[in-house]
């Protein structure tokens, strides 16, 4: 999925597989419950499937789950979990989700570019 990638600076992560647990909806608490989703990421969105061909289906009724990165904050986290690798991302309506990946250089890639696509759609 990152083939070309250092050619394509800005939005090289198309779309990768990535670990993902839901800790809050909305304020809400949620039970920790790590899953692999495809995870790709937009201008200003972060998406979650649960596999790689839905990635396109994003219609009424599809289970993509849509991260809206106005607004958020992006920060490691070593204290969530016991998990090396660790992010959180909050969302601007009290969302968060804890991401994941074995590969250090992996998770800097992502946590990099969710922080630019923060910055910049916050700014817009
Ligand atoms: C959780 C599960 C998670 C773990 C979490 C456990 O147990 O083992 O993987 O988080 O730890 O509570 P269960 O499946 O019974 O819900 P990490 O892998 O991120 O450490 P936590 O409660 O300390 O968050």
């Amino acid at each position: 999925a990152v083939a070309g990638a250092a050619v394509f600076e800005p939005v090289e992560l198309k779309g990768e597989h990535l670990n993902v647990a839901k800790i809050s909806d909305s304020g809400k608490k949620q039970r920790k419950n790590w899953t692999s989703m495809w995870t790709v990421l937009t201008l200003d969105q972060l998406l979650f499937n649960k596999d790689r061909q839905q990635e396109s289906a994003q219609k009424p009724g599809s289970k993509t789950d849509v991260v809206q990165l106005c607004g958020a904050v992006v920060e490691w986290t070593t204290e969530k979990s016991s998990r090396k690798n660790v992010f959180q991302i909050t969302t601007n309506t009290g969302s968060e989700y804890l991401l994941q990946v074995e590969s250090n250089s992996t998770a800097n890639k992502w946590y990099d570019a969710i922080r630019k696509a923060v910055n910049s759609s916050t700014k817009a």
